[in-house]
């Protein structure tokens, strides 16, 4: 049987095209419903006026996109908006509801039923003999961590998650205590995200990271925004893009659905435009890739530009390509072998329409690539990356204003966390680093990611999993093995803010730890303590909580929780986890020692604006084998699906937070009370007999041939590719096979998989 995910549908579904702009109005409305629904008239409205604030504010949680720098104007959006009041609502999960409800009871609510129960408020431990969690007080709590830490044969044995959400400073003392432990099993979300984007970049140009900022931004000439729906995930982009267009740039937008984005906004912080309903532009040029079909598009764009370069010697930039790169001949030769029939039929896009995007890429002096998950999600998503490098390195578009790759990272903190040591692939040099400051004996051997600890705890070769923020049960691929990973231990503990599944799918022990939020104020005995955060430009800055009165007042810091554990696991500890803890410029000192970039932290972090961690990519000194930036000559993969099947891509709603869904309504999609639902072109639909909201069964064939399939979803007829079809997280996760990943990022391939769609025949009996 399949869990029961997703919301509570409040009404009939219905699915009509939005055609209002993004933003505006809607988003207005969206968010008084809101703070009407978490009764936060008073303390929401204060909070989001401090929200990405320079000096005093707290970094909003919702997503990884910059603040603006010029401090100017109240940055903010409704998901944004949506995500900070949620973690303020007024409701509590207490001790009283644990006794009123078994976990078995509570696997049968919806998730957003167990969210919407509001705030944990203490420490709690699974008593198997009631099936409930009953009150544990801290210590015990942190001890019954240490016990089963200590009793384990090798620390390999355990796993130590992070969801992006946690700040520098505790994700620091985390993989300490991991590889002080003797580990370095830290699968995080980002392995589920951008993995391929460090991987591939780094490749290319030796920096895991973009290297374009929010400047840049603003003095691009052309702007590609490719595989992100940026209206609905990092919505204050709307702000760049309608700036982009005012100011005559090209803003292309590559994706199979022509998103909210893709269309035009009303800047959500220019009230004169909210008041005259006046809409901006977003996009110059929209090109329908099929699924995968990227690196098509951009080997395309690579092709117009050489065949110009023939006659027009100023199309490609010769001097920038022999100073500061390698490989160009092969890569040249590479692309002239590719036949334009070939990159049409693997795009999904006309040749006129291949041509026209290289026409603007190559009449624009300076462009800026970003992407997000409908790039990373794929087998060939680091191929497709170096691609778009490749296509940027051949103009020059690297290492000077307004040019550059621009990935859009996802959790507020999930490039923070790697910055600052969640690494299963850590370098010599960093644990080098880490040993001399530290003065321990970090383990060398890679650790496990997110699939591999899945795997490894379905074979009983991990037994303690500790889940440091995040939905781990729900987000990861597999939903039904995961589940028994998950339930395969001796051990498991979650450190989180709401009740979600994860709690209760536990192993043999479990624990509930509940930590303070980013709105609230932390104490300690120092002081009121700030964390820091790295966003998607590589910005450092500070955040500091403004609530007063915690959800309650038996909650601890991140870093207080982690302290707690590792000081129980490893009880002859020669590193100051309580001196740390009382004050975190303790902590900062030690990371400006361990981190590159990191120098003068506690002082330069404190700056308005925080300060940005340098980019040796973005100065042309290129940390790669050849010292240069480095042309890659990859394959063109075969994206096409098999005769008679569809390309299935797993994505968000408007109305949802990752595992979070606020409600079944997707409003840029038009959707209304509706989540089991698969987008599909119409002729595909037409070809299947199927009519708008037919039932249909989906079935998903792995690469090892097994199946998985979901029942009685319902067909949407959808402006998007043949061949392709889309649907949501994290219910279609149980159509991704634990094993497909890809072999280049070992990323799972959420974004493509091989199902067949037929008129619903019902749930076979098992
Ligand atoms: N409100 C809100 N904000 C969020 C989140 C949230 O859940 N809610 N999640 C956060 C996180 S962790 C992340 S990682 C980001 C995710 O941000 P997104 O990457 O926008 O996430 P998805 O919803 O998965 O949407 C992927 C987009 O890729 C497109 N797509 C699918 N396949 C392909 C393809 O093959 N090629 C191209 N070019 N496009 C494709 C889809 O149509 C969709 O527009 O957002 C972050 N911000
Ligand atoms: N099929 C499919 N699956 C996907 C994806 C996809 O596109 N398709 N996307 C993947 C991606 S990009 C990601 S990032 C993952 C998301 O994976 P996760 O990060 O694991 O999941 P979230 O839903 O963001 O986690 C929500 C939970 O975080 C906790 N939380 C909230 N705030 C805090 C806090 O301040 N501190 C702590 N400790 N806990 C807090 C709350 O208890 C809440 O229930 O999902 C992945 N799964
Ligand atoms: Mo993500």
């Amino acid at each position: 049987m399949e869990p029961e995910v997703g919301a509570a549908p409040a009404g009939p579904p219905s699915v009509k095209p939005y055609r209002h702009p993004a933003a505006g109005w809607g988003a207005a409305k969206s968010v008084t419903k809101v703070l009407a629904r978490t009764g936060e008239w008073v303390d929401g409205p204060r909070a989001i006026l401090k929200m990405n604030h320079e000096n005093g504010g707290f970094d909003c949680p919702g997503c990884a996109w910059p603040d603006d720098y010029k401090g100017l104007h109240l940055d903010i959006c409704e998901n944004g908006i949506k995500h900070v009041t949620w973690e303020m609502t007024g409701k509590r999960v207490t001790r009283e509801f644990f006794a009123a409800h078994t976990v078995t009871e509570l696997s049968g609510w919806s998730d957003f039923a167990l969210e919407d129960q509001g705030r944990l408020t203490e420490p709690m431990v699974y008593d198997p003999e009631s099936d409930r969690y009953l009150p544990i007080d801290w210590q015990r709590a942190f001890d019954l961590f240490g016990e089963a830490v200590r009793g384990l044969d090798d620390p390999n044995q355990a796993s130590f998650y992070t969801s992006g959400r946690l700040g520098n400073e505790a994700t620091f003392l985390y993989q300490l205590m991991a590889r002080e432990l003797g580990t370095n099993n830290l699968p995080d979300c980002s392995n589920m995200c951008h993995e391929a984007s460090g991987r591939a970049l780094q490749a290319s140009i030796g920096t895991g990271k973009g290297t374009a900022d929010l400047k840049d931004w603003e003095s691009a000439d052309a702007l590609f925004i490719m595989g992100v729906n940026a209206a609905s995930n990092a919505p204050r982009m709307l702000t760049a893009l309608a700036d982009a267009t005012r100011r005559g740039a090209q803003v292309v937008h590559v994706n199979p659905l022509v998103e909210a984005a893709a269309t035009r906004t009303i800047v959500p912080h220019e009230f004169l435009d909210m008041a005259l309903m006046k809409a901006t532009s977003t996009s110059t040029l929209n090109l329908q890739v099929r699924i995968g079909g990227d690196m098509a598009l951009m080997r395309g764009i690579a092709k117009a530009v050489l065949e110009l370069a023939e006659h027009d010697p100023k199309a490609v930039d010769r001097q920038f390509v022999e100073r500061y790169t390698t490989g160009f001949e092969e890569y040249r030769a590479l692309v002239a072998a590719t036949p334009w029939e070939e990159l049409e039929r693997q795009s999904g896009l006309s040749r006129p329409q291949l041509l026209r995007a290289a026409q603007v890429y190559c009449e624009a002096d300076r462009s800026i690539f970003s992407w997000c998950l409908g790039v990373t999600q794929h087998e060939h998503g680091v191929d497709t990356i170096r691609e778009i490098v490749n296509v940027l390195l051949l103009r020059g578009n690297l290492g000077r204003e307004g040019a550059g790759p621009s990935p859009v990272r996802g959790h507020s903190n999930v490039q923070g966390n790697r910055t600052c040591g969640i690494n299963h692939r850590p370098t010599a040099e960093f644990l080098d680093r880490l040993a001399e400051v530290c003065k321990i004996d970090p383990p060398r051997a890679h650790g496990l990611d997110t699939v591999a600890t899945i795997e490894a705890m379905a074979r009983g070769e991990v037994k303690v999993f500790l889940g440091m923020g995040g939905n781990f049960a729900l987000a990861a691929p597999d939903t039904v093995y995961t589940y028994e990973a998950l339930r395969n231990c001796e051990l498991t503990v979650h450190v989180s803010t709401k009740l979600n599944r994860s709690h209760l799918v536990h192993g043999r022990q479990a624990l509930i730890l509940p930590c303070l939020g980013r709105t609230e104020q932390d104490r300690q005995r120092g002081g009121l303590q700030a964390t820091s955060v790295e966003d998607s430009m590589s910005m450092v800055h500070l955040s500091r909580g403004m609530r007063k009165k915690p959800a309650s007042r038996q909650l601890l810091s991140e870093p207080a929780i982690v302290a707690g554990l590792a000081r129980a696991a490893l009880p002859d500890s020669a590193t100051p986890w309580e001196w740390y803890v009382e004050d975190y410029d303790r902590i900062r000192d030690t990371m400006s020692e361990v981190l590159d970039g990191f120098e003068d932290f506690n002082r330069r972090v404190r700056l308005p604006l925080g300060f940005r961690i340098k980019q040796p990519a973005r100065e042309l000194v290129f940390l790669t084998p050849s010292g240069k930036a480095e042309f890659s000559a990859a394959p063109l993969p075969d994206v096409l699906p098999a005769p008679g099947t569809l390309v299935l891509g797993t994505m968000r709603s408007h109305d949802q937070w990752n595992t979070t869904i606020y409600s079944d309504d997707d409003r840029y999609r038009g959707v209304k009370n509706l989540r089991t639902l698969i987008f599909m072109n119409r002729q595909d639909m037409r070809e299947r007999h199927l009519d708008e909201f037919t039932p249909v069964d989906i079935t998903a064939t792995a690469r090892d041939g097994s199946t998985r399939s979901l029942y009685g979803y319902l067909a949407v007829p959808y402006d998007l590719p043949r061949g392709c079809a889309a649907g949501y997280m994290p219910e279609m996760n149980v159509l991704c096979a634990i094993g497909d990943y890809s072999t280049q990022s070992d990323q799972p391939i959420m974004k493509h998989l091989n199902v067949t769609v037929t008129a619903a025949a019902g749930r076979p009996a098992e």
